[in-house]
């Protein structure tokens, strides 16, 4: 079986690809190594040493014997040459991470709204469009998120993707299932939005066979691949724009830096660990749907936390102290999630969970890698409403 892993040099996207490879897959990473630029742009690097592209697939096929291919293509651009690599490779699958995916990078300016839009939208319409134009029956499994739903579900159990409403007529009560309505909290979770109304359309009209995968905040830093060699290691990300809130205290706490609590961290998110995600997209890839078939969309989360309450299971395993800071984004102070993830249970899923003690294997990770950190960049700088707070300001 042949699978393009798009985005493949990224966090969740190099796991899978050596996952994939290691399961006899044939892989070939698609990634214009945008995000390495970003971290040029903002001044940062991951806090794990991660190697270049090449050494990494080198290293790989000097430990595994296996070839990952690499092409450094920029998805939303290069359409003719994204068509020639499907006419060519011919995938069965194509498995989509390639987008800008950090929401207080999409809030920082104007030209950061506009590039992740375009970039975003562009790259999954292009995806789709090429593998129409392949005329290759070719299943998509997209990387969407949780931030779909938005994030208060006032005692409601967030389904899977659809929503069964019963409308009022003159000829009685009319049953129908719609999309669950889109409610982001940033431009990128807009984004995400926008994407699942192109996968209906072209699962409508074209027959394209696609899974997006509602997926919440991943954890942890290494899977069973990344860890078998230093060169193989995964990216791990702390700095105010891209770093996510779990892995952003697991590290704080190492570096003895206060958890950076948002407000009064009443925010409740769905969390899974990145070996359960590549674990996921495994099975996705497994159970694509049939022709014909609606788009799947599968929660990809395994556990449901508030903030606060993360910080303070943090805090009193390592003895951190914990910072209320003034909350930069505009988000509801308090939140309920409760999120059914029963396919990929059915699926065989058994969750990686935060009380199996992993939460040491990122602080281990994190002390290892200590010294790497510019404390600097810890604080989350990106507002929400950063230009009518500039305004007020020059009032
Ligand atoms: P990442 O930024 O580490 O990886 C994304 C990769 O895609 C990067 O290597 C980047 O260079 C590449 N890329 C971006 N735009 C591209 C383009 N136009 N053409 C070619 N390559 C491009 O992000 P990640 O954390 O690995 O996330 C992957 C996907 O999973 C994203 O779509 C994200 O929305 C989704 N997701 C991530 C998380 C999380 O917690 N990290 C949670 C839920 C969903
Ligand atoms: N938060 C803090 N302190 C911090 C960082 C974050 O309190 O230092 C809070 C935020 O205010 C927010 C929550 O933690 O309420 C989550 O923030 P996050 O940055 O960990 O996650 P988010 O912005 O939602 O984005 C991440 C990924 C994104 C993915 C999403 C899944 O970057 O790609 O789509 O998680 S989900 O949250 O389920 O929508």
């Amino acid at each position: 079986m042949r699978v393009l892993v798009l985005g493949g040099d990224g966090f969740c996207g190099w796991p899978t690809a050596l996952h994939l490879s290691a399961r006899g897959w044939d892989v070939t990473v698609v990634d214009n190594l945008s995000r390495r630029n970003i971290d040029n742009e903002l001044e940062v690097s991951s806090l794990t040493p991660i190697r270049p592209i090449g050494e990494r697939i080198a290293a790989w096929k000097e430990i595994s014997g296996r070839e990952i291919g690499f092409q450094n293509l920029t998805l939303g651009k290069e359409f003719d040459r994204f068509v020639a690599l499907l006419k060519d490779e011919k995938p069965d699958a194509i498995v989509h991470f390639a987008e800008q995916r950090a929401a207080p990078y999409s809030m920082k300016s104007a030209r950061h709204k506009l590039y992740t839009v375009d970039n975003n939208l562009n790259a999954t319409n292009h995806v789709l469009a090429a593998m129409v134009e392949s005329g290759l029956d070719i299943h998509l499994a997209h990387l969407g998120t949780m931030g779909v739903y938005g994030y208060a579900t006032a005692g409601l159990t967030i389904p899977e993707g659809y929503l069964t409403v019963t409308v009022e007529t003159d000829r009685g009560p009319v049953e129908q299932e719609i999309l669950f309505p889109p409610n982001p909290a940033s431009i990128y979770h807009m984004t995400k939005t926008q994407d699942a109304l192109l996968f209906q359309f072209y699962a409508k009209n074209d027959g394209v066979r696609i899974t997006d995968l509602h997926q919440g905040i991943v954890w942890g830093t290494q899977t069973e691949e990344t860890r078998q060699d230093e060169r193989l290691i995964n990216r791990f990300d702390y700095d105010g724009d891209y770093g996510t809130v779990l892995n952003r205290f697991l590290m704080q706490a190492a570096v003895d830096h206060p958890l950076t609590v948002h407000g009064s961290g009443g925010q409740t998110r769905a969390f899974i660990h990145i070996q359960d995600t590549v674990r996921c997209i495994e099975l996705a890839l497994k159970n694509a749907p049939k022709q014909g078939e609606r788009v799947k969309i599968l929660n990809q989360m395994t556990e449901s936390h508030r903030v606060r309450d993360l910080a303070r299971m943090i805090a009193e395993m390592t003895g951190a102290e914990i910072a209320n800071v003034p909350n930069p984004r505009q988000e509801a102070d308090e939140n309920e999630l409760v999120v059914a993830n029963d396919q990929f249970r059915d699926l065989g899923l058994k969750p990686i969970t935060l009380a199996q003690g992993l939460l040491d294997e990122v602080t281990d990770v994190a002390r290892r890698y200590a010294d790497r950190a510019d404390l600097s960049k810890v604080p989350c700088v990106s507002h929400w409403n950063a230009a009518r707070e500039q305004a007020a300001r020059d009032q």
